[in-house]
């Protein structure tokens, strides 16, 4: 039997039930995860392990792939790769595919859920209603979404989709990535600073990593304006959050929309205990039907791995 044969495995973190029942109906699935000594386990299972099934937002790693001298691919749940050192990847030939396509509309979807439930207080006017304060207290005021000036960090898939949709509310649009996309119709801002200057919504669309590391810092909060929000359905890492925090409470910015965070699945307390701040458990895109495509394209991708087929969603 050669080691492709063996058709194995190895899930780093917990996945939807539906692509986890389908992996182990075709393969041996070892679950790192359950495993209460993971480098043992690793020493002892390594060699016969041929791909490695993960999510965007825990990657894998590369202690992990040096374990793994037969890995061939690496199938990311997600289309976050920073979780996982894509030179080491390509130094061993290692294959890693995304579910790309599937969860664009859902996230920038949760963009704008968010900028509209952090300016129109939603969640307040929610807990005001079902705290009984409404026969007491004169619900207060909140800010207008339609025609304002929003900055949106990272123009990929996902930043072109909350334009199309901040379109629809008639906003005035700008924008900055390493540089500019001659295709849209929207402004281009060379530096982050700049966009900051001129948006009263700063939405975070770009790609975790060392190069947006810390990017949104103090010096972008203090060019915001005081009545700015800053929303992040990106990757927490891009937010240097201590700076956030102090932003907020100096009022350098007026509220934040986070979906992510530096350190998941822990929220800073001052975060928790703040009314201005609108707080999701990093689900942009958990909904029924992009959850199932995404286990859809992970399972595709597994499949021509070890039928030995082009792999549909691999990354160049
Ligand atoms: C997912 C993500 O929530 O695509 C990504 O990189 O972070 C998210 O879509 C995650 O991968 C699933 O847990």
């Amino acid at each position: 039997m050669t080691v492709r044969n063996l058709r194995t495995v190895l899930l780093i973190a917990p996945v939807m039930d539906q692509l986890q029942k389908r992996l182990e109906a075709g393969y041996v699935v070892h679950k790192l995860y359950e495993q209460a000594d993971p480098a043992a386990y690793l020493a002892q299972n390594g060699a016969g392990i041929l791909v490695v099934v993960t999510r965007g937002d825990v990657g894998v790693g590369t202690p992990v792939l040096e374990a793994l001298p037969s890995v061939g691919l690496v199938a990311v749940f997600g289309v976050g790769t920073d979780g996982v050192d894509l030179d080491y990847a390509r130094r061993r030939g290692i294959h890693v595919t995304i579910t790309s396509g599937a969860l664009t509309e859902d996230v920038a979807d949760m963009a704008l859920g968010l900028l509209l439930s952090t300016a129109r207080r939603l969640c307040q006017g929610d807990r005001f209603v079902r705290e009984g304060r409404w026969p007491l207290e004169t619900p207060p005021l909140s800010s207008q979404v339609s025609g304002k000036r929003i900055g949106i960090l990272g123009m990929g898939n996902i930043g072109r989709a909350i334009a199309r949709r901040a379109g629809g509310f008639d906003m005035q649009i700008r924008y900055t990535d390493r540089k500019r996309n001659d295709a849209l119709p929207y402004l281009f801002c060379p530096d982050l600073p700049a966009l900051a200057r001129d948006s009263d919504f700063l939405v975070i669309a770009a790609s975790g990593g060392k190069e947006s590391q810390g990017m949104v810092n103090r010096l972008i909060f203090q060019a915001l304006p005081d009545h700015a929000l800053v929303i992040n359905i990106a990757r927490g890492s891009i937010v240097n959050e201590p700076d956030l925090i102090n932003a907020l409470q100096q009022g350098d910015i007026a509220g934040a929309g986070l979906d992510v965070y530096a350190d998941e699945p822990n929220v800073p307390p001052a975060l928790l205990a703040m009314d201005n701040v609108v707080l999701q458990p990093h689900t942009a895109s958990a909904t029924w039907e992009t959850r199932r495509k995404m286990s859809d394209i992970v399972f595709a991708n597994v499949e021509a791995f070890f039928n030995q087929r082009p792999l549909p969603n691999k990354l160049e």
